[in-house]
């Protein structure tokens, strides 16, 4: 992991990382002293969520992921919507189980932030596709006082993401930095930190487009948004997204997001 951040937003350009976190090193890195001097956030500090339907074939490798890395300090929180084995599995291995109608990625995503009162939240698919062994990376650039971290999963090309999402993609975040003036490169990552003050000072609005609106509101309010190159793995199980259906209503949340925001700074 010697990949380093890039600073989406304000003065700051070229961020070093605490590169180098392995699972030894995560206390260390992430105990680094903090951008306002107060004491530094550790895996005692971090909610790991996510929304769960039908992941019965990945829940238990993507929770045994955050113990590993996290010394089982970080807690977890799925919002499940499941008809198969997903939530008695996330609640053997020792998560926080909140059941919920399934009503799309978005419904979920936003309980899920919304639930934990530990002051760093950080989202995650629950589809064994996201790194968890970033995590000490991205609180280490919270304790760097970044607001959002963002996991940029485009930098390393994500060869294992079906063509056209990489192609969309792609399109999402030329759109949103068009729209924003701001350069980011994945606005739909659904692996992020944020300090929970970000995620309780915002309203959300979205559903299939929350991904993007948890990037770009922050962003374009002056909050301290990071972009951090992440590997991208195959997904297991089946996909809950529609590429069509799905795509299109990412299109309009950005666009939506961005002018409202736009027109939030007159
Ligand atoms: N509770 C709940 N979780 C959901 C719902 N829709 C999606 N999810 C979860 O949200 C996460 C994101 O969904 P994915 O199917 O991975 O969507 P994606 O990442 O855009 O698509 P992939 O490329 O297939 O991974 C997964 O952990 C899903 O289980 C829903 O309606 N309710
Ligand atoms: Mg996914």
């Amino acid at each position: 992991m010697s990949d380093s951040a890039h600073a989406t937003n304000g003065s700051a350009t070229a961020v070093e990382s605490g590169g180098g976190a392995d699972e030894a090193g995560v206390e260390a890195d992430a105990a680094g002293a903090t951008a306002d001097g107060g004491e530094p956030y550790t895996f005692d500090d971090l909610s790991v969520v996510m929304g769960t339907y039908n992941e019965e074939g990945a829940i238990a490798t993507v929770l045994e992921d955050v113990e590993r890395v996290t010394d089982g300090k970080a807690e977890v929180v799925c919002v499940d919507g499941s008809s198969d084995q997903t939530a008695e599995i996330a609640r053997e291995h020792g998560a926080r189980v909140i059941e919920q109608e399934p009503q799309g990625y978005g419904v979920a995503v936003r309980e899920a932030i919304l639930t934990p009162d530990r002051p760093v939240v950080v989202t995650t698919d629950c589809d064994d596709t996201y790194p968890m062994e970033a995590l000490p990376e991205f609180l280490a650039e919270i304790n760097d006082g970044a607001d959002v971290v963002s996991g940029d999963r485009l930098y390393h090309g994500a060869e294992a993401m079906p063509a056209f999402n990489r192609f969309g993609n792609h399109a999402f975040a030329a759109l949103a930095s068009l729209l924003m003036g701001e350069r980011v490169h994945d606005t739909t990552t659904g692996m992020r930190a944020y300090r929970r003050d970000v995620v309780e000072e915002i309203g959300w609005t979205e559903n299939t487009g929350l991904s993007a609106e948890l990037l770009i509101r922050p962003l374009m309010r002056g909050y301290d948004v990071r972009e951090c190159p992440i590997r991208y793995a195959e997904r297991l199980g089946e996909t809950k997204l529609d590429p069509i259906g799905g795509g299109a209503a990412i299109a309009k949340s950005i666009v939506t997001v961005c002018l409202e925001e736009q027109l939030r700074r007159f």
